[in-house]
């Protein structure tokens, strides 16, 4: 039997890579970084399924080099990465990894939060640096206990995260496009944008990036919040504008962020952001467990092997779409 085309931006992990290599011609990029759009252009050519592992943005003038694509799976939950009115408009289901990342993202997220509360990085770089034995103080870091914390974007990540919050004596207020009908579950209270902003001693972002979020947190939000606030991000670099939140950091408008995600990404080793002493960064690391990264391979695969059989996938975004 032939087997499918397939090209593949980056390697699923081995057991998902593996179902998909039985039956499909896999051209994997495995150099490392992302993809040369000229590259992905030549291979796309007699390629029916595309699997997207990494930052490759998919639009018009990609899906017009792979006429044949049949299906799109992608091992992230987040898409703004993709054009879903092109995969309508080109007849090409797209299919996400949700669910499976919700634990890691929200531990990831949580501990991101208390580590700057406690400045765990500082006191790790101040051991290691040889000021605990010279005696000297490290500064005093936060509770979060009896804290009010305010999450901005409250799907699946956020309600996750705000079942941690609770165990830790947090009181939790939320912003969402819609109010949840679940609110007494999840344990938050709905308030407007600029009230949450007022009211939060912390705020973990965990919003999609979409045209109406991008740069929701600018230099008038961060004004707003109080100047003990800590700002967590965790879902897209670009929902913040990065030149602001130096500025607020710099001028003590806020005390501190701790960022799983920035615009740009990567974060050049010279960049501003990584000159502030009230600042924590890590390399969008939120699902990045073995576990987890299994899991969503398989989902992803799952997807694709779906797609290649003409079948409805596991997770599809754009399920409207007339199959091919
Ligand atoms: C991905 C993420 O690992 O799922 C998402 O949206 O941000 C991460 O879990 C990352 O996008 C790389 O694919």
């Amino acid at each position: 039997m032939q087997k499918h085309q397939v090209v593949m931006t980056g390697a699923l992990m081995p057991p998902a890579l593996e179902r998909v290599q039985a039956v499909c011609e896999v051209k994997l990029w495995d150099q490392g970084g992302v993809i040369p759009r000229e590259v992905l252009f030549d291979w796309l050519r007699d390629a029916v399924g595309l699997v997207v592992t990494g930052k490759v943005r998919v639009d018009d003038e990609l899906l017009s080099h792979g006429p044949n694509l049949k299906v799109i799976a992608q091992s992230a939950v987040g898409y703004d990465n993709i054009d879903i009115p092109a995969c309508i408009r080109h007849g090409i289901p797209f299919g996400n990894t949700p669910g499976v990342l919700v634990d890691a993202t929200a531990d990831l997220t949580f501990t991101l939060l208390l580590s700057a509360a406690r400045r765990v990085h500082e006191g790790w770089n101040f051991v290691r640096e040889g000021h605990w034995s010279l005696g000297k103080d490290l500064p005093y870091g936060t509770d979060i206990r009896g804290k009010t914390l305010g999450i901005v974007g409250m799907g699946r990540i956020g309600a996750a995260v705000a079942a941690r919050a609770r165990a830790f004596g947090m009181k939790i207020i939320y912003y969402n496009r819609t109010p949840r009908s679940d609110e007494a579950a999840i344990g938050a209270t709905y308030q407007s944008f600029d009230s949450l902003l007022a009211q939060a001693d912390c705020i973990i972002v965990l919003t999609p990036l979409s045209a109406a979020t991008k740069g929701l947190f600018g230099r008038e939000q961060f004004a707003r919040m109080k100047p003990t606030a800590y700002f967590v991000n965790a879902s897209r670099g670009p929902v913040v504008d990065t030149a602001a939140l130096v500025e607020a950091l710099t001028t003590r408008k806020i005390a501190y962020a701790a960022l799983d995600v920035t615009d740009p990404e990567p974060l050049p080793a010279d960049h501003p952001l990584l000159k502030l002493p009230n600042i924590l960064v890590t390399p969008h690391i939120g699902s990045a467990t073995t576990e987890t990264r299994t899991a969503m391979s398989q989902l992803t695969a799952d997807n694709l092997l779906a797609g290649l059989a003409g079948k409805p996938l596991k997770a599809c975004v754009n399920g409207e779409v007339n199959y091919k």
